[in-house]
């Protein structure tokens, strides 16, 4: 008995030395491991450290979190633990996570293949630190931004799944920390070494480390909207992410800042529309233009639009055609005169390739509801779309300088009801509001 209570306390102090690991030294990243505070997750394959309580709730895209999981996979997540991961790029549903390096890793090797190190903190000198890094990477927009809060996340010298030969040797360490002062949160993503790509499923090499999806680099809000990505995600540019540097944001030698509090992609409700465009349509906010009494070129009407820094609407869906009509009938009911309306689509530059005003192709297979015939009129000098109200508000294409002559004046000061386009639709982005903290 004695014996055995020796022999148990012999693997115990085994257990401990072989945790007594030597964090490593690097600029980019925050302390971790022994010394600190750190909880030292258990050795595992498509673990996780269970929920975590947060002491100060993360502002995540839009919401907010009282608690989190760090996950084996390289990655934390909110709402519930993501124990697998995926290869497919963001944005996806679901895995609402910030991944730092999300493929198969794997620490329950004999010996241990690395360390999930991880704990939240108020410690004086780290919100300090933290508030300086937010204050210096972003002093324009958050040069006031004082950290109340802070959750560090360190995968050291993490091992990779199905590791074979000398892949037993791969190891890489990284880490995540979160930032918040209760209102607007960040995330740094620390890279310090980096010897694999991914593990060796979804087709990859256990010996080399290397294979045809290499880790996600991103945040995903799991609702399939939202998400950013690093470039060098799922390339094999992510060997040189402890040495990359962001241009755009000053800070050390692999470090990537984030913003995580607002949805800056796709719609979202912190949106608000610029003075003068009134109407909402997703991620654009719209204002109607017309010309009541003469027929609007189309290059006029472009050119209004974009000296207003808008673009001509880009019709997307029925839905989009039917909130034109409704406008266009409510104004008429009021003020009559407004007919055919110009949408920013026009073949001039190529004829029969219709391309959108911000450059994009039209999806010939998605939404174009033609006139019947639209494409026998089609030729060389007829190159701009319209609602064309007397096919009920079908694609037509005309001139693009407007199709009657000024000489179809009908003698009353008036036009003919279809002299051409005398309407036509600006869109301009939605601004992100900027939560007043
Ligand atoms: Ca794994
Ligand atoms: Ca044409």
């Amino acid at each position: 008995m004695r014996q055995l209570t020796l022999a148990a306390c012999l693997l115990a102090s085994l257990a401990v030395s072989l945790a007594q690991i030597t964090p490593v030294s690097n600029a980019a990243l925050y302390p971790y491991g022994p010394g600190t505070a750190d909880i030292l997750d258990p050795a595992a394959d498509d673990g996780t450290s269970g929920e975590q309580s947060l002491s100060t709730p993360f502002p995540f895209f839009g919401k907010t979190y009282n608690s989190l999981h760090v996950n084996t996979n390289g990655a934390i997540s909110f709402g519930t633990a993501v124990t697998g991961f995926t290869t497919s790029a963001f944005p996806v549903n679901n895995n609402t996570v910030i991944a730092a390096f999300f493929t198969d890793i794997k620490t329950s090797y004999t010996p241990r293949a690395g360390y999930i190190y991880h704990r939240e903190t108020t410690d004086a000198g780290v919100l300090a630190r933290a508030t300086t890094d937010i204050q210096t990477a972003f002093p324009a927009d958050h040069g006031s931004f004082v950290a109340n809060w802070v959750y560090i996340a360190t995968w050291h010298e993490v091992g990779l799944k199905g590791a074979t030969g000398d892949g037993n040797n791969l190891r890489n360490t990284f880490q995540l920390v979160l930032i918040t002062n209760g209102c607007k949160s960040f995330v740094l993503f620390n890279y310090d070494q980096i010897q694999f790509l991914q593990g060796a499923i979804s087709g990859g090499d256990g010996a080399t480390g290397t294979g045809p999806n290499p880790a996600q680099v991103g945040i995903n809000r799991g609702n399939g909207i939202y998400y950013t990505l690093h470039p060098y995600s799922r390339t094999t540019n992510l060997y040189n992410l402890p040495t990359w540097t962001d241009p755009a944001v000053p800070g050390p030698p692999g470090r990537w800042y984030r913003r995580t509090d607002q949805a800056l992609i796709g719609n979202s409700p912190a949106l608000v529309c610029p003075s003068g465009y009134t109407s909402r349509r997703g991620d654009k906010c719209l204002k109607l233009g017309n010309n009541p009494t003469y027929p609007i070129s189309y290059p006029l009407a472009k050119s209004t639009c974009a000296g207003d820094g808008a673009e001509l609407f880009i019709i997307r869906s029925q839905a989009d055609t039917e909130w034109i009509i409704g406008k266009l009938t409510r104004y008429n009911r009021r003020h009559g005169k407004l007919r055919d309306v110009w949408i920013g689509l026009t073949d001039e530059d190529n004829e029969g390739t219709f391309v959108w005003d911000d450059g994009t192709a039209l999806n010939v297979t998605g939404y174009a509801p033609w006139a019947e015939g639209t494409h026998e009129h089609n030729i060389g000098f007829r190159n701009c779309v319209f609602l064309n109200k007397r096919l009920s508000w079908l694609w037509y294409v005309q001139k693009c300088d407007g199709y009657r002559p000024y000489e179809e004046d009908n003698g009353a000061g008036r036009w003919e009801q279809d002299a051409g386009p005398n309407s036509y639709v600006c869109a301009k982005n939605a601004i992100p509001v900027e939560p007043d903290c």
